[in-house]
C-alpha cells in the first residue's frame, strides 16, 4: 500500500512539472523598467514604481546590450554599506500595484570589481514581513549578466493590494559582502563605492483576482498520511499551499487536478490552504 502511494506521487510529480512549464510560457509582462529616461522611476511599460533603499546614491550609466532601445541607459547604484554592516538593506525596491498568483523576475545586472556580487530578492505583501524568494550570485564583473528568479513560491495566496520586490545586497556566511575578484592574499576588495548597474527589470505574472471565495478544506487521518479534501468548485485545477502558521509564509505544494491530496505525516505542524486555480 505504501509503495503504491509513493509510486502515485512520483507520477503526479512528473505530470505537474510538465504543466507548470507549459503555464510559464503564458505569463505576460506586467511591468518593465528600462531606465532609459534619467531620473524616472516609473515603469517604462506597465505600471509600477521603483525606489532606492539603504541610502545608496543613484547615477545614470550606459545600459545593457539586451535593451534594444536608443538611447539606452541603466540605473547606477553606489554608496553601499561599509563591509560587514547593514546586510539585506541596500539596493532597490519595485512596487507593483497588484497581487499575483504567479510572478517571475528577470533583470540584467553589472557589478563593478569592488561591488557586492551576492544579492537577495525579498518579497513583501500587505502588512507582513518581507520573505526571501532566493539569492543570486554574479559570476563575472564588468559585463551585464542576465539574472532571473521565480517568485511564485513565496506569494501569499490570500494577499491583496500591492506587491513589493526588493533586490538588495547580501552577505556571505561570515557576514562580509563578497566581491567577484579577490586579492592575491585572499582578502576581499569590496568597497562601498562599488557600482551596480540594473537594466531591463521585467516582471511577468498572473494578477490575482481581487475577490476570492474561500474554499473549505477538511482533513482526515488515513493509513497513508493526511488526506486533504475540498469540494469541487467547478474549477479545473487547484493550488495547494503549506505554511508553518496562519500568517505564513506560504509555499506551494503543487497544482492539483483532483479534489483530494495526501500529505505525509511528520513532526511539524502545518497549515494548508487551497486556492483556485
Ligand atoms: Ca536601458
Amino acid at each position: 500500500m505504501q509503495q503504491n502511494w509513493k509510486g502515485h506521487l512520483v507520477r503526479l510529480g512528473v505530470f505537474l512539472a510538465t504543466m507548470v512549464s507549459a503555464r510559464t510560457a503564458e505569463l505576460r509582462e506586467v511591468a518593465v523598467w528600462n531606465f532609459n529616461a534619467p531620473g524616472v522611476f516609473q515603469a517604462s511599460q506597465g505600471s509600477g514604481e521603483a525606489r532606492v533603499l539603504g541610502g545608496v546614491s543613484v547615477t545614470n550609466l550606459t545600459g545593457s546590450p539586451a535593451d534594444p532601445l536608443s538611447p539606452n541607459a541603466s540605473l547606477g547604484l553606489w554608496g553601499f554599506p561599509p563591509q560587514g554592516t547593514a546586510p539585506r538593506s541596500a539596493g532597490v525596491e519595485f512596487v507593483l500595484a497588484d497581487a499575483f498568483s504567479r510572478l517571475q523576475l528577470s533583470f540584467e545586472l553589472r557589478v563593478s570589481p569592488t561591488a557586492c556580487s551576492r544579492l537577495v530578492v525579498l518579497v513583501g505583501q500587505g502588512a507582513g514581513d518581507f520573505v526571501e524568494a532566493g539569492t543570486l550570485e554574479v559570476t563575472q564583473d564588468g559585463v551585464f549578466i542576465p539574472m532571473s528568479l521565480d517568485l511564485s513560491g513565496v506569494l501569499d495566496p490570500l494577499s491583496s493590494g500591492a506587491t513589493r520586490i526588493r533586490i538588495v545586497t547580501d552577505t556571505r556566511s561570515d557576514g562580509l559582502y563578497p566581491t567577484v575578484k579577490s586579492r592575491s592574499d585572499g582578502t576581499g576588495v569590496y568597497g562601498p563605492s562599488g557600482v551596480w548597474r540594473l537594466d531591463r527589470v521585467v516582471f511577468r505574472g498572473v494578477v490575482r483576482e481581487s475577490v476570492e471565495e474561500p474554499i473549505p478544506v477538511s482533513a482526515a487521518l488515513t493509513a497513508d498520511g493526511l488526506a486533504l479534501e475540498w469540494p469541487d468548485s467547478g474549477a479545473e485545477r487547484f493550488t495547494l499551499w503549506k505554511g508553518p502558521s496562519v500568517s505564513g509564509p506560504w509555499s506551494t505544494v503543487g497544482i492539483l487536478y483532483h479534489t483530494r491530496s495526501l500529505e505525509p505525516l511528520d513532526e511539524a505542524m502545518w497549515f494548508y490552504r487551497i486556492t483556485s486555480p
